[in-house]
């Protein structure tokens, strides 16, 4: 009988990714270091310039090289995930993470400042996977009175949209309380602008011992914890949060100017009623979406954020 171990094909999920070689754990809880070698036959669905991503589900050798480095043979099916555009090739897409069960846009008024359009296109992105998304305003303790009003805007804005708003500050323990229950037994994703708090906020709600190893791995050697990947933790309670690196701008997935109506909850409500089932809400007479506008029924800068992107649909 040979004594040659056969080498099974088993199951992971990428917890970090360099875009070199990977942090990964199988399914019996251990980690381990991969590297990818060849070429996917990943859906052309987007051109992406990573061909894994964070909380990908990935099929390994379970015998390790010399340095103890398995490969990485396959990759699962995405349910879905969130993009941004490149830095290296605006027409190419970044997949920030796959499979996600909700997704956090943070966001903060001022330092850094966070437009609408920003968290509007992470909005829609979510949307068209049907990933529920929650809104963080984070650093609210930094706020002086002339912001407050922009606030109050911010979070009617949202709220009246259809979605959860946390207005809150790390110090904050209740919020915190708040979103661990938010946050149990899901994979879900903080994203938002460099230094809005993200990371921050992570330690806060990870276990001391995981804390530690973050801070560890994140310092730049420049005095900054900015983080360079996205990586994926386990909660206490269950479930995973991932942080990730901040973002300029998101990049929107494929849309038809025809769907997006569809990922603005608000419009979504009203569309029904449309004289033309193809109405776009643009110029269109007896538009039930224009009309609730109008009455105010949908909140004003939303309708302004939607004929923005829709103009820059091609
Ligand atoms: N005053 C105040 N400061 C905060 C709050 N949250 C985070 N900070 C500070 O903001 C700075 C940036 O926080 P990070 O957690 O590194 O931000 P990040 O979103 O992870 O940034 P990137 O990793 O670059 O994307 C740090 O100095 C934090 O201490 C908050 O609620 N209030
Ligand atoms: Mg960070
Ligand atoms: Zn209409």
């Amino acid at each position: 009988m040979s004594n040659q171990k056969v080498n099974h094909q088993l199951k992971a999920r990428v917890y970090r990714s360099t875009g070199s070689w990977y942090i990964i754990k199988n399914i019996a809880g251990e980690l381990l270091q991969a590297r990818f070698k060849g070429k996917f036959k990943i859906d052309a669905a987007i051109k992406s310039s990573n061909p894994i991503a964070v909380g990908d589900w990935v099929i390994y050798e379970e015998l390790p090289d010399e340095e103890g480095i398995v490969t990485i043979t396959d990759i699962e099916k995405r349910n879905n995930y969130i993009v941004r555009v490149s830095p290296q090739n605006r027409h190419h897409k970044h997949i920030i993470s796959a499979n996600l069960d909700a997704a956090i846009v943070m966001a903060t008024i001022d330092s850094p400042k966070t437009s609408m359009g920003f968290v509007d296109r992470f909005l829609i992105t979510a949307a068209a996977y049907h990933i529920p998304a929650i809104i963080i305003i984070n650093k609210i303790d930094l706020l002086k009175d002339k912001h407050q009003p922009t606030l109050a805007t911010w979070i009617k804005t949202y709220t009246d949209a259809g979605y959860p708003v946390i207005p809150m500050h790390v110090e904050d323990a209740a919020k915190i309380k708040e979103l661990n229950a938010l946050l149990a037994n899901k994979t879900t994703l903080f994203s938002g602008h460099s230094g809005v708090g993200k990371s921050t906020l992570i330690n806060k709600i990870l276990p001391n011992i995981q804390q530690r190893t973050k801070i560890v791995s994140d310092w730049s050697g420049k005095g900054q914890h900015t983080t360079t990947f996205a990586e994926l933790f386990d909660l206490p309670m269950g479930g995973q949060i991932i942080d990730t690196p901040g973002v300029k701008e998101f990049g929107l997935i494929a849309i038809e100017k025809s769907e997006l109506g569809h990922y603005y909850p608000e419009i979504k409500n009203y569309m029904s009623a449309c004289k033309f089932n193809n109405c776009i809400h643009i110029n269109e007479p007896q538009c039930a979406v224009k009309n609730a506008v109008q009455e105010g029924r949908i909140n004003v800068d939303r309708y302004k954020s939607y004929l923005q992107i829709i103009q820059s649909i091609e």
